[in-house]
């Protein structure tokens, strides 16, 4: 009924990987919708929409502009092609700082409620972090309990969302020069609420219609996510959970177990994944696993939750966004648990199709054919326990005839977090910049960011930061792109054959891969903090340093969060899919060359992989020139 070539070829297409390939091969065998066939279904795509010419914000629309210069050129309200893409893309930035800012007032909360005895399960794991960042706030810590601490902690970090305020302490962090950048621009972010806030008022019919003024506000939404709530994500979730170290651990749907009850931990908040991990490893689910007649309970991660987990605790990671569907498919997924965040809403039905059951965990992230496991720090373990039975309980469901797992999963390293860096290098940033001046490392770039089914499958990734590194450039990374690297096998120090001469003598002597998995993608604030570390040792803004960023395969608007406050805090960044803004010739080159005059940093566009090395590298070169290196 199916050609296997043909199937083959589709899979080929799709995805780079061979065990996404594979799992591909199989959802079109068994007749089972994926985000490709979706795609595809919707070409073609409504090319205003792509422009950013489309305007829906308000009942005298949808108005949209004629991106060719005719008629209309401006939209009931009067709206013209300017404002509407800049009201559109701070609209879409708002919404990913949001996302990633209330995911981080959670960890905020959890703390808290640790702090308090009232979150079940939970405990102060890394006090030394907690302590450095007590400082920071000008908490005391002398003489004083972890948990008075924690709980002061947690509500300075509280009140800096809504914030009477007006400041966030650990914009702190940034380099003075830096930070004199933002307040020459008005631009420094005044609490992580109210940005977005805000964005949501200006992007209001009649409100901000001056695309410059939209965008500046953009930038600094942008930067009360990356150095407020996404700082306070990682920096609270090291706390409670530890600050990773490097880890070895397996990547790809290989992880998957054949004799074993499979858990997938699909979404972003480690605040539910770690307590599965601790209901998984007590002795009493192991048995009741064994009962069942399965080998015992085997947890995998997917998306970013999978990356906490990996980083904390060498949790396997199956794969990206664009491998939930594909996991399913396996036929050997007894329960996947969704907290929120890049979960597809048809994850449910690609569910129906085999015995998985997805269990919703989170009040403000349901969805229909789900079971709902409300999970509250307060009866946190107790909820994860019942998770845990359910899978075990759905293990007798799996039918085997419709198992298939791909062989092999990948070796993968994980867990450099900025203090694994640091300490990797003896304690200071010395060694690495010693290597960047000497120029047996010319740079470093972060590539980070998810999959889109308009590449394929980890293409734009993999080939980026291959040819990153064969030019002696040091790859940063975190999201989807890690996965994606750990599942091509680049995340091992064995990859440092394939760089340059300089990084690979680097990466041998030190014994790290020459990509690094940083975490997931609040973690991107990960890559800041090292930047910060970086410009303050050589006495320049982060603007200054060799550095770059990369998105070759986006699709979030969190990415577009991500992305503008790379670019806000000084570091040029390239997209491998177009955001959209082309309809707006005064957006696009305001972002695309002005900015380089006030933050010495910029956007550009480039799918093509090797073109995208080569901006990167001449914008490391530019900077190196003007260091004087
Ligand atoms: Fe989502 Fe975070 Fe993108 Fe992956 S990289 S597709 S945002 S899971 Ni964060
Ligand atoms: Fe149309 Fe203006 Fe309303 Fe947008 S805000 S839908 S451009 S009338």
């Amino acid at each position: 009924m199916y050609d296997p070539i043909a199937i083959k070829k589709v899979a080929e297409k799709r995805a780079l990987d061979r065990t996404s390939q594979m799992m591909i091969e199989k959802t079109i065998e068994d007749g089972v919708e994926t985000a490709w066939d979706r795609l595809q279904a919707q070409q073609p795509q409504c090319g205003f929409g792509q422009l950013g010419l489309c305007c829906n914000n308000c009942s005298m629309g949808p108005c949209r502009i004629d991106p060719f210069g005719g008629t209309p050129t401006r939209g009931v309200c009067g709206a013209t092609a300017d404002t509407i893409v800049a009201r559109n893309l701070l609209d879409d930035l708002a919404v990913g700082a949001a996302s990633h800012s209330d995911h981080g007032r959670e960890v905020v909360e959890t703390l808290l409620h640790t702090a308090e005895g009232k979150a079940q399960g939970y405990q102060i794991t890394d006090a030394v972090k907690l302590h450095l960042i007590a400082e920071e706030y000008g908490i005391p810590t002398e003489g004083r309990d972890d948990a008075a601490i924690a709980g002061d902690l947690a509500r300075g970090m509280l009140e800096e969302f809504g914030s009477i305020k007006n400041r966030i302490q650990l914009v702190d962090r940034a380099p003075e020069k830096t930070r004199k950048v933002w307040q020459d621009l008005n631009i420094t972010p005044r609490g992580v609420d109210r940005e977005v806030v805000e964005a949501m008022h200006r992007v209001h019919m009649g409100v901000d219609a001056d695309y410059l003024n939209i965008l500046l506000h953009a930038m600094r939404t942008s930067l009360s996510d990356g150095w407020g709530g996404s700082m306070m994500a990682t920096d609270c979730s090291d706390i409670l959970f530890g600050t990773p170290t490097p880890v070895t651990s397996l990547a790809n749907l290989g992880t998957l177990s054949r004799d074993k009850v499979n858990i997938v931990l699909h979404g972003h908040n480690p605040v539910l994944s770690e307590m599965i991990l601790k209901a998984v490893e007590e002795p009493a689910a192991k048995e009741a696993a064994r009962a069942k007649g399965a080998a015992g309970i085997n947890l995998v991660g997917m998306c970013c939750t999978g990356n906490e987990v990996l980083m904390r605790h060498g949790i396997p990671i199956a794969g990206t966004i664009l491998d939930q569907e594909l996991a399913i498919a396996t036929g050997a997924v007894e329960v996947m648990v969704i907290d929120y965040q890049c979960i597809f809403p048809s994850i449910t039905a690609t569910a129906s199709c085999y015995h998985t059951k997805v269990v919703a965990t989170s009040e403000k992230s349901k969805v229909p054919g789900s079971i709902y496991k409300e999970f509250r720090p307060e009866t946190a373990l107790d909820t994860a326990r019942e998770i845990v039975g359910m899978a075990i309980e759905n293990f007798a469901a799996r039918d085997p005839n419709r198992v298939r797992i791909p062989d092999r999963p990948v070796q993968m390293m994980a867990g450099f977090s900025e203090e694994a860096i640091r300490k990797a290098l003896g304690g200071t940033y010395k060694p690495l910049i010693d290597a960047i001046v000497a120029g047996t490392i010319k740079g470093v770039v972060g590539v980070v960011g998810c999959n889109n089914p308009k590449i394929k499958q980890d293409s734009g990734h993999i080939a980026l930061g291959r040819e990153l590194i064969r030019r002696n450039i040091l790859v940063v990374e975190t999201g989807c792109a890690a996965i994606a690297s750990g599942k091509a096998g680049l995340l091992v120090p064995e990859a440092a054959d394939l760089a340059g001469d300089g990084l690979k003598a680097v990466c041998k002597a030190l014994g790290i891969p020459p990509v690094l998995h940083m975490g997931s993608c609040v973690d991107c604030s990960r890559i800041l903090v090292m930047a910060s570390h970086v410009a303050d040792e050589l006495g320049v803004g982060i603007g200054d340093l060799p550095l770059g960023g990369a998105a070759p395969e986006w699709y979030s608007q969190k990415a577009i969060a991500i992305g503008t406050y790379f670019v806000s805090s000084g570091v040029y960044t390239v997209l491998g899919i177009p955001p959209k803004i082309f309809g707006s010739q005064n957006v696009l080159s305001l972002l695309a060359s002005q900015l380089t005059g006030v933050v010495n940093a910029s956007f550009a566009v480039e799918p093509d992989p090797v073109k995208a090395a080569d901006l990167l590298e001449a914008e490391i070169d530019r900077k190196r020139q003007a260091l004087g290196i």
